[in-house]
């Protein structure tokens, strides 16, 4: 059974090419600094955009042709696991990611939705064992259904505070059947629509106690692999309790965490903080906290989380700088957390979005590597903080200076002169690095 007969594997034809259902920038190959494109990427597909999203918005229903869809939702489930399978072959892309809920419908009770998940789940493990397809990380849907109204390990409710532990531990048992290779907490409803009620502190405490828990059982069960908190400032919650990275680390550290779990960091969810992505990730470095990523773009001028496959040559350029500057990103991944949008309506759609979108990041991981080459940020950075590499700035930064030497140096030396920074050149610059 083919859901895209009239698709064959998409392969690597050059900047020039005019075919929609080919890469024109990423060469799975092509081997950079050692390592081929697919090593550095590690590109996942995320079941819930691509296999089970309708096109629907707050205004409309859903749009998009989706040739699996029937009525029996169990046999819908099995049809979304042969079409997941292809698309990752047919796009040559290694990992794919989920919510439970993405890939069983949840039945009529948690007994019910625990043995879809088992039927599916050995479903996907053949396929797996079949293809050397990988499991980048699975998650648990703590938000869809209306038990989670007013949170999950948040909730005010302990029996709903229940569920969602029975969610978590299948999940990490589903992790540890199909070898994923990270574990993502997403709090979508982990926060609050108002503070009249809150109480904010047990809130927070709660939501520790669930991640340890996690923590106890993944050794319990002799399954550790990283956490990762998934940061969001907002939506569906007025605010989230993990805001933003630096927030999530805050958060972390105060629960003695730090040492468990690391962030999945959203390009649209940083700019719904306020920040860049190349900000999350940076913060996340300062740590040794970034642990993979959720590739998407949001459209400014909306101001919502739209999810758009990346697109924007310069976010994405940054973003794979700080990747570079990691060291990489295994043993989490590039994840497309994107939407075709809702005018992309045909099946092949979610073909030419994912390679639009591998395409961006791969030119975008290109031009990191040059600027990484040339030492472009290095050279500007070294110099910058020359003034600390002796003198008066070493003992600073060696410690041996205080306040009264630093006094004495102040009266001694006169007014501090500052050098410009040229930076509208440098950003001039940088743009020839994107073409
Ligand atoms: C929603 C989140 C979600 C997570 C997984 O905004 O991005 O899709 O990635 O729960
Ligand atoms: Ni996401
Ligand atoms: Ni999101």
């Amino acid at each position: 059974m083919s859901y895209f007969p009239n698709i064959n594997k998409i392969k690597y034809e050059g900047k020039d090419s005019k075919n929609m259902l080919a890469f024109r920038h990423y060469n799975p190959d092509e081997v950079i600094n050692g390592k081929t494109m697919k090593e550095h990427m590690r590109f996942a597909v995320a079941y819930w955009h691509t296999l089970t999203n309708t096109g629907s918005d707050p205004f409309g229903a859903g749009v998009n042709i989706r040739d699996w869809q029937t009525e029996d939702p169990m046999q819908e489930a099995r049809n979304k696991v042969e079409a997941n399978f292809e698309m990752l072959e047919k796009l040559g892309v290694d990992y794919f990611c989920f919510h439970d809920l993405d890939i069983a419908p949840e039945g009529n009770s948690l007994e019910e939705f625990f043995k879809n998940i088992d039927e599916i789940t050995d479903l996907i493990k053949e396929k797996m064992d079949k293809t050397g397809k990988k499991l980048l990380w699975n998650t648990a849907n703590m938000f869809t259904n209306p038990r989670y109204v007013n949170g999950a390990g948040s909730s005010p409710n302990a029996h709903v505070f229940a569920y969602a532990a029975a969610q978590v531990k299948k999940g990490l048992d589903v992790a540890k059947k199909l070898g994923a290779e990270n574990y993502v907490f997403w709090g979508g409803r982990e926060g609050y629509e108002t503070l009249l009620n809150t109480n904010m502190h047990l809130e927070q405490d709660n939501i520790a106690r669930l991640f340890q828990m996690a923590v106890d059982y993944s050794k319990e069960i002799g399954y550790v692999i990283p956490f990762l908190i998934e940061p969001k400032p907002k939506e569906p919650s007025m605010h989230q309790y993990d805001f933003d990275a630096a927030t999530a680390m805050a958060f972390l550290y105060k629960y003695n965490l730090q040492d468990h779990f690391k962030l999945n960091l959203e390009a649209n969810h940083a700019t719904l903080a306020g920040h860049t992505f190349q900000h999350e990730m940076r913060v996340a470095r300062t740590f040794n906290a970034l642990g993979s990523l959720d590739a998407n773009h949001g459209e400014l001028v909306v101001g919502w989380d739209t999810d758009e496959f990346p697109n924007d040559l310069m976010e994405c350029t940054l973003a794979m700088y700080e990747l570079i500057e990691n060291g990489g990103i295994a043993p989490g991944g590039i994840n497309f957390d994107s939407k075709v949008r809702r005018s992309s309506f045909e099946m092949e759609d979610l073909f030419i979005a994912h390679i639009a979108g591998m395409d961006t990041m791969a030119r975008s991981f290109k031009a990191a590597a040059k600027l990484k080459e040339d030492g472009f940020f290095d050279k500007l950075v070294a110099e910058r903080y020359e003034s600390y590499s002796s003198g008066i700035g070493k003992d600073i930064v060696d410690g041996k200076a205080n306040l009264k030497t630093l006094a004495e140096y102040a009266l001694k030396n006169g007014e501090a002169k500052n050098k410009s920074s040229h930076i509208e050149y440098v950003k001039s610059v940088l743009n020839d690095y994107l073409v």
